[in-house]
C-alpha cells in the first residue's frame, strides 16, 4: 500500500487531495499544527480515514518526526499562509512559513532518505501569483516570475529551492504552479466564496449588501477537486518537473457577481454590491490566465468544471447551507 505525506491537511485542497489518495488505497497521513486545532474535526468528519501527525512547518524537528512515524512515499507540501492580502500584513511569518516552510520541508525529506535520495516523491504547491505583474499572456512554465505580494515573493522563494533540491541532489520534486482553484470548502476570506455566500445571503434575505475591492481584477479560476488530480499525477510521473495547472480562461470578479447572482435569479447585481478600498491590495495581479499544454499532454490532465459550472456548485452549496442554518 503506498503512503503518503500532507501538510495543510486542513485546508481546501489537503481535504481534497486526502479523498483522492484514500480512494486510490493509499494510507495517508495528514499533518496538523497548533495544540487544539479547531479544524481537526472537519478532516475527521470528511476524510475519517486519514492520520493525523502533528507539526508545524517552521520547525523541522516535527517535520522529521513526521516522516519517521509516516514512512511516506509521496509528500504533498500543501502547508502555507496563502491568504494574499494577509501576507502584507504579516510578511514575516508569510515569509517564514511559505516560503522557509518549504526548505524545512525538502531538507527534512533529504536527511530523512539518507543515501536513497528518490525514496520520497515530493509535491510542492507553487502558484500563479508567482506571475504577479505579468511578463506574458498566457503564462506558461517558462514565463519570467514577477511576484507582487509577500506571498507570492515567498512562493517564488519555496518554487526554486523544489527546483535547486532537485537540481542539487537528485530528488524526485515537482512543482505545480497552479492558477486559482475553488470549491465549496473555500476559506470564506477568498472572493469566489465571500460572492457565493452573500449571494446566497441575499436570496433568502440575511443579508442586505456585499462588499469587495477591485472589480475589475481577471483570474483563471478552476475546481479544487479537478486540481488535486495533475498533483498526483505529477508525482506519478519517472521524472520530476514543473507544470502549470489552469483552465486556460480568465474571468473578471464582475463575471463571477454575473453567474453567481444569475443563478439566485438577480440580472443586475448594481444594488447590492459596493466597493470599499479596505479590499483593495497594496499592488494588485490585474491579469491571470495560464497555458495547461503541458500538463495536458505530459500529465493527460483537463479540467472537468468550468467557470459557470464552478460558481453555480459554490452557490447551490452555501443556499443549502444557508437553509440548514437558518431552520
Ligand atoms: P488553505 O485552505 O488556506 O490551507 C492552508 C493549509 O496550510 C491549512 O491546512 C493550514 O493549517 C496550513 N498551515 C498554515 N500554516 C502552517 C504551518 N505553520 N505549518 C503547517 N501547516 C500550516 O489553502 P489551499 O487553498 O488548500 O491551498 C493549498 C496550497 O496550495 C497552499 O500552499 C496554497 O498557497 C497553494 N495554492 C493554492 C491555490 C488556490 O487557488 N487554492 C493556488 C495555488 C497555490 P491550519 O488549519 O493550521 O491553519
Ligand atoms: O482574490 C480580488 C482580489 O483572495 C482574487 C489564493 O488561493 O489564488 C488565491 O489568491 C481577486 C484579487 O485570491 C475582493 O483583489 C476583489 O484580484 O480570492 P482572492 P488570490 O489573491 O488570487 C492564488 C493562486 C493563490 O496561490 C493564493 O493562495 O479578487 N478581490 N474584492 C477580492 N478578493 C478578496 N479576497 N476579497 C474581496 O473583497
Amino acid at each position: 500500500m503506498a503512503r503518503a505525506l500532507i501538510t495543510g491537511i486542513t485546508g481546501q485542497d489537503g481535504l481534497y487531495l486526502s479523498e483522492l489518495l484514500l480512494a486510490k488505497g493509499y494510507e495517508v497521513y495528514g499533518l496538523v499544527r497548533g495544540q487544539n486545532n479547531p479544524k481537526i474535526d472537519l478532516v475527521r468528519r470528511t476524510v475519517p480515514g486519514v492520520k493525523l501527525l502533528t507539526g508545524d512547518l517552521t520547525d523541522m524537528s516535527s517535520l522529521l518526526r513526521a516522516l519517521h512515524d509516516a514512512r511516506p512515499d509521496e509528500v504533498y507540501n500543501l502547508g502555507a499562509i496563502s491568504f494574499v492580502a494577509y501576507s502584507w500584513e504579516n510578511a514575516q511569518v508569510t515569509t517564514d512559513v511559505t516560503g522557509k516552510g518549504v526548505l524545512n520541508m525538502l531538507e527534512a525529506v533529504r536527511l530523512y532518505s539518507g543515501d536513497d535520495v528518490t525514496r520520497v516523491r515530493f509535491y510542492q504547491a507553487s502558484s500563479s501569483e508567482m506571475f504577479g505583474k505579468v511578463q506574458e499572456v498566457p503564462q506558461r512554465e517558462s514565463t519570467l516570475l514577477w511576484p507582487r505580494s509577500p506571498y507570492g515573493v515567498a512562493k517564488v522563494f519555496g518554487h526554486y529551492m523544489t527546483i535547486n533540491y532537485r537540481e542539487s541532489y537528485g530528488m524526485h520534486a515537482s512543482s505545480g504552479i497552479l492558477f486559482n482553484h475553488e470549491s465549496p470548502r473555500r476559506g470564506p476570506e477568498f472572493v469566489t466564496r465571500k460572492v457565493s455566500q452573500a449571494v446566497a445571503r441575499i436570496s433568502l434575505g440575511l443579508q442586505d449588501t456585499l462588499t469587495l475591492g477591485n472589480l475589475d481584477a481577471r483570474r483563471d479560476w478552476g475546481f479544487a477537486g479537478d486540481y488535486v488530480e495533475a498533483m498526483w499525477r505529477m508525482l506519478q510521473q519517472d521524472t520530476a518537473d514543473d507544470y502549470v495547472v489552469a483552465t486556460g480562461e480568465t474571468h473578471s470578479i464582475r463575471e463571477l457577481l454575473d453567474v453567481a447572482f444569475a443563478r439566485v435569479g438577480i440580472d443586475d447585481w448594481s444594488g447590492y454590491v459596493s466597493q470599499d478600498p479596505r479590499f483593495m491590495r497594496p499592488a494588485e495581479v490585474e491579469l491571470l490566465i495560464g497555458d495547461p499544454a503541458k500538463a495536458r499532454a505530459t500529465l493527460g490532465w483537463t479540467p472537468r468544471v468550468d467557470f459557470t459550472e464552478l460558481v453555480q456548485m459554490m452557490v447551490d452549496h452555501d443556499l443549502a447551507e444557508q437553509r440548514a442554518l437558518a431552520r
